[in-house]
């Protein structure tokens, strides 16, 4: 491993706020020995509860998460928080008002907060949004906090990875919640209905409550819809309250755990996978030599992936 990254990885176990920003940056950045980097933190993880937050622009996420945030820190708890920043422009929402609400908790002593982009990100997002939540894992941060805009797969798959996925719902969302996208409902482990203040929250919460009614996922435990007002923080303490039991709850299922590994191995093998490929085929003769015959009729593409495949096979 290279030396700037070993001095990082020593600076996270002595607990320095600049040595984690530093890796997370080599880490988005794919800097040469950031899988090694990677390796080396991994036997520290797996303490850190993470929560994902998701739901549709400017439905009170950030407000929400600053909340939650200072919630947990007079708990003595420590908190990162990684905010998944939207990047396309007609996601509309409060960016601007956003950014300047997470500073504000990033003041507080015991937080750390990590804006990531939607675009761009080296190897996926969700590979690379894995990658943060471990080094702050690593770190030591008893809560990550992560928030996104539920509106790309994306996002989803960011979430889908967090121990708990919170949903974000608001009154007078159009046509009830139909506005949510069926993706972000059937992830969702706790429903909450923010803007509490605002006329229609009780209506919503039915809908919501119908709606996981009709589920055709029978025998799955029942999931909690609460009404906050992030701004005023009513219904803040009910919330972290239910979050607490519902991660209690979450731990004992070891199943959960497990698949999480899975998915995570068998997502990092197909990126794996595909970076040898195109390694080995992008500039290849051989392969222009088989596209000639393809063009010429003389032979056909499933032939030659199954050659290819005999090939590495062997
Ligand atoms: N009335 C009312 N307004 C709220 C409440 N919570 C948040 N807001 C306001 O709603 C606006 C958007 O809040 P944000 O917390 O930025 O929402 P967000 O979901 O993070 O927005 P994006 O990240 O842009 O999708 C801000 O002006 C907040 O002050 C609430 O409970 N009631
Ligand atoms: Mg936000």
């Amino acid at each position: 491993m290279d030396n700037e990254l070993e001095n990082l990885v020593n600076g996270i176990a002595d607990g320095s706020v600049r040595s984690l920003a530093g890796m997370i940056t080599c880490v988005e950045n794919r800097t040469t020995g950031w899988l090694e980097a990677m390796k080396k933190i991994y036997s520290k993880t797996g303490h850190a509860r993470v929560i994902g937050i998701t739901g549709p622009p400017g439905a009170g996420k950030s407000t929400l998460t600053d909340r939650l945030t200072r919630t947990l820190l007079d708990k003595g708890l420590s908190v990162g928080v990684i905010a998944v920043d939207p990047s396309s422009p007609f996601s509309g929402g409060a960016l601007l008002g956003d950014r300047l609400r997470m500073k504000d908790v990033s003041a507080l002593e015991g937080v750390f907060v990590r804006s990531m982009a939607t675009r761009g990100a080296l190897g996926g997002l969700s590979l690379a949004a894995r990658d943060v939540v471990k080094i702050m894992d690593a770190f030591g941060k008893d809560f990550i906090l992560v928030e996104t805009v539920g509106v790309g797969q994306d996002e989803i798959e960011v979430v889908k990875t967090a121990d708990l996925v919170m949903v974000v719902c608001v009154p007078g969302m159009g046509d009830g919640i139909q506005a949510i996208k069926a993706g972000i409902m059937e992830i969702a482990d706790i429903f909450v209905v923010n803007k509490a203040d605002i006329e229609g929250a009780d209506s919503v919460v039915k809908d919501i409550q119908a709606m996981l009614s009709m589920s055709t996922d029978k025998g799955k435990k029942t999931i909690q819809v609460l009404k906050t007002v992030a701004t005023s923080g009513d219904g803040i303490t009910e919330l972290v309250d239910t979050l607490f039991q519902e991660l209690e709850a979450t731990k004992k299922k070891a199943g959960r755990q497990r698949d999480r590994i899975k998915e995570e191995i068998i997502g990092l093998l197909e990126r794996e996978v595909s970076r040898l490929i195109h390694k080995r085929l992008d500039h290849n003769d051989k392969l222009d030599v088989s596209v000639d015959k393809i063009l010429a009729r003389e032979c056909d593409p499933y032939s030659v992936v199954q050659e290819i495949t005999d090939d590495y096979i062997k």
